[in-house]
């Protein structure tokens, strides 16, 4: 099932309800700024910018972390029509956020349209975060911590429960690349489930090279299509400072690059979020530029 290489769809999700820290809600103006779909375009695809998902501001929703899951709820269902309606007519969504909970919507989405399909979606989470905490694992409350899990089946019904089937993700479908920071709940999920997770140490012993190999056998291997979910702070904060939760000791900006080229070269994605960038904590415009870059491998650009 090879997807409409030459049409993107940007969707926008300026939306932080996932996260305590505030800024992330700016990425998708920072994306904007740093030019992304002129980028793309001239890489020779047609780019539509469809605008944003319309989020409610934090004075309507409650102020505990966990008070706003039905408001992440609301957003991430919109997402999900959006993300699906795009996959479905064979183009590739662009889904710029916004905290990480706007996953559980994208990747809903482009798991109902390969249901529709007879098919399942495969996952890749380039992070330095797992993301699986549920709300009753977690220690922050806050739901960008939370996606993976929601993905999977577990944790409240309202994020669950976004696609036409649940889970949305199987776990043998899933990849992490990039983990460098994880709660003691979390390791214990990934080890429960057997979820393949590929951490720093892994990516410095083997190369990404052959972590990106093997991980696109895991993805690929009974799917019919793979979701792409980038949070910024994979990469390392010297190179990328502008995100919503920065841990050290991340890939290299090449790595990142050779990661984005090795998903073009597969002609597998389906879909990609491009999350968690922080403009508050940024230099200048750098973190957004950096992440157009690698949007742009991911695209199929090349360097000769
Ligand atoms: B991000 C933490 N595990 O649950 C939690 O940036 C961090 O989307 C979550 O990966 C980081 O709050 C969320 C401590
Ligand atoms: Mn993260
Ligand atoms: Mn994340
Ligand atoms: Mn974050």
């Amino acid at each position: 099932p090879s997807p409409d290489r030459d049409a993107v769809r940007i969707i926008g999700v300026p939306m932080d309800l996932g996260a305590s820290r505030r800024g992330v809600d700016m990425g998708p103006s920072a994306m904007r700024l740093a030019d992304v779909a002129d980028v793309i375009r001239r890489l020779g695809l047609s780019v539509t910018d469809e605008g944003n998902v319309r989020v409610p501001d934090r004075s309507e929703v409650p102020s505990s972390p966990l008070g706003r899951i039905g408001a992440i709820a609301l957003v991430a269902a919109e997402l999900a029509a959006r993300t699906a309606n795009a996959v479905r007519h064979g183009t590739c969504p662009l889904v710029i956020g916004g905290d990480h909970s706007l996953s559980v919507g994208s990747v809903a989405g482009t798991a109902t349209v390969l249901a529709e399909r007879g098919e399942r979606v495969g996952l890749i989470w380039f992070d330095a975060h797992a993301d699986i905490n549920t709300p009753d694992t977690t220690l922050t409350g806050n739901v960008h911590g939370m996606p993976v899990a929601h993905l999977l089946g577990l944790g409240d019904e309202r994020l669950s429960r976004l696609a036409s089937v649940t889970p949305a993700v199987r776990a043998e479908h899933l990849v992490y690349i990039g983990l460098r920071d994880l709660d003691e709940a979390e390791k214990h999920t990934i080890a429960q489930l057997g979820i393949r997770a590929f951490t720093m140490r892994d990516i410095d012993e083997r190369g990404m090279r052959n972590v990106m190999d093997e991980a696109m056998q895991v993805v690929t291997h009974g799917t019919g299509g793979v979701h792409v979910s980038l949070d910024a702070d994979f990469i390392d904060p010297r190179e990328a400072p502008g995100v919503g939760t920065p841990v050290r000791g991340g890939v290299s900006l090449r790595e990142a690059h050779l990661a984005m080229e090795i998903i073009n070269d597969s002609r597998v994605m389906l879909a990609m979020d491009l999350v968690e960038i922080n403009p508050i904590l940024d230099r200048a415009n750098a973190t957004a530029e950096l992440a157009t870059d690698l949007v742009a491998s991911a695209f199929g650009r090349r360097i000769l």
